[in-house]
């Protein structure tokens, strides 16, 4: 429906300005704010930009919830710098979206009212501490696995938000690794939690790289654009092929029984995770949606204060100006 909407808006636009962006595309050349842009290429990266930023705001929830359970002084300063990176890409990404002349306030009311997405991973409960460990290593694993190749996504600004933020993720899977290894070979009811935190988390950071290519609705204009470096099974494979040999290495079980190397097309072979959960899960339905929205709302509500204050100065501030010209 919005790959319609897009693709109807984009062939709207001039075909000659059409044929020299997409050259520039073509080129390699970044596209910035201020360049003329089809609304279709503007729209999807509302969108996107959008959503990704929402989902680092929205995946602090998940992991703030144990900074103070944290099992040690070094794991919750660790665990604190990492969940208030996390709020640092939402603003860089905010950032970048503003740049296309959506405010951060129609991007969050957007969020609230359940016009915009956020990542599903987020919608499943953090239930152990060996989970604060597997978010790091898995969910921001998968992250950094889509995210590399977005340092070189067509729009400027997202290239850039995109750049700092890869650095810092690296961070992030590294403590996480460190910790769920440190539980892996820890007493046997730590390794159970970690063995629990790997059954429960493997198939929605699967979920993370969005439905198969045949359900995929945006990838194909995402991608012609630049907007999307590769496909969402391409990068999942990946993601697949570099964390078996970690969970391996950790003397941790496979989550799922059918992962085994497959010589021939040189990619270990996995099972899909089950894409009607995936549905219901960005529909609105996942274990943990309501809360998030929930939290997030009242955050909204209790910042209003904050808001108008900012506002009643910033107006004041114009008016005193405007006075003493
Ligand atoms: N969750 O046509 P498709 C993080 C939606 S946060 C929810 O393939 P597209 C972190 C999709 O929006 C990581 N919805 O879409 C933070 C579309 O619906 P709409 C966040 C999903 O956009 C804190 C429909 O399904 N990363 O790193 O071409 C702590 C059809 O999909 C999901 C990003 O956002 C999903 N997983 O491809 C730790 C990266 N997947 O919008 C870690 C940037 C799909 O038409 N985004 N949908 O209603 C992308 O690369 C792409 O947007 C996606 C989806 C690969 C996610």
């Amino acid at each position: 429906m919005y790959a319609q909407m897009v693709q109807s808006e984009a062939t709207q636009d001039d075909p000659e300005k059409l044929a020299a962006f997409q050259a520039r595309i073509d080129a390699g050349e970044k596209i910035e704010p201020k360049d003329w842009m089809p609304e279709g290429y503007r729209k999807t990266l509302i969108r996107q930009i959008g959503q990704h930023a929402h989902s680092e705001i929205v995946g602090q929830l998940p992991e703030g919830n144990w900074i103070t359970r944290a099992p040690t002084l070094e794991r919750k300063a660790i665990l604190l710098a990492k969940v208030q990176d996390e709020a640092g890409h939402g603003l860089y990404l905010y950032c970048a979206a503003e740049t296309m002349g959506v405010s951060r306030d129609e991007l969050t009311e957007m969020l609230l009212d359940g016009r915009m997405k956020y990542s599903s991973i987020f919608n499943y409960p953090t239930l152990n501490w060996a989970d604060i460990g597997a978010v790091g290593w898995l969910v921001d694993g998968a992250a950094i696995m889509n995210q590399v190749p977005l340092q070189r996504t067509s729009f400027g600004p997202y290239s850039r938000a995109m750049i700092r933020i890869c650095k810092e993720e690296s961070f992030h899977a590294r403590q996480g690794f460190d910790a769920i290894r440190k539980m892996a070979e820890g007493t046997s009811a730590q390794k159970k939690m970690a063995q629990d935190a790997v059954n429960r988390l493997w198939f929605p950071a699967l979920m993370m790289f969005g439905p198969s290519d045949k359900d995929s609705v945006h990838s194909a204009q995402s991608m012609a654009w630049k907007i999307k470096i590769n496909t969402n099974d391409e990068l999942r494979q990946k993601f697949v092929d570099q964390t078996v040999p970690q969970i391996e290495f950790l003397g941790l079980d496979l989550p799922d029984p059918t992962i085994k190397w497959n010589e021939e097309r040189g990619h270990y072979d996995y099972s899909d995770p089950d894409w009607s959960e995936f549905f219901e899960v960005i529909k609105g339905n996942g274990p943990c949606n309501v809360d998030r929205l929930a939290a997030r709302n009242k955050a909204w509500d209790d910042g209003a204060w904050v808001r108008d204050g900012l506002l009643a100065h910033s107006r004041k501030k114009a008016a005193r100006q405007h006075a003493a010209e």
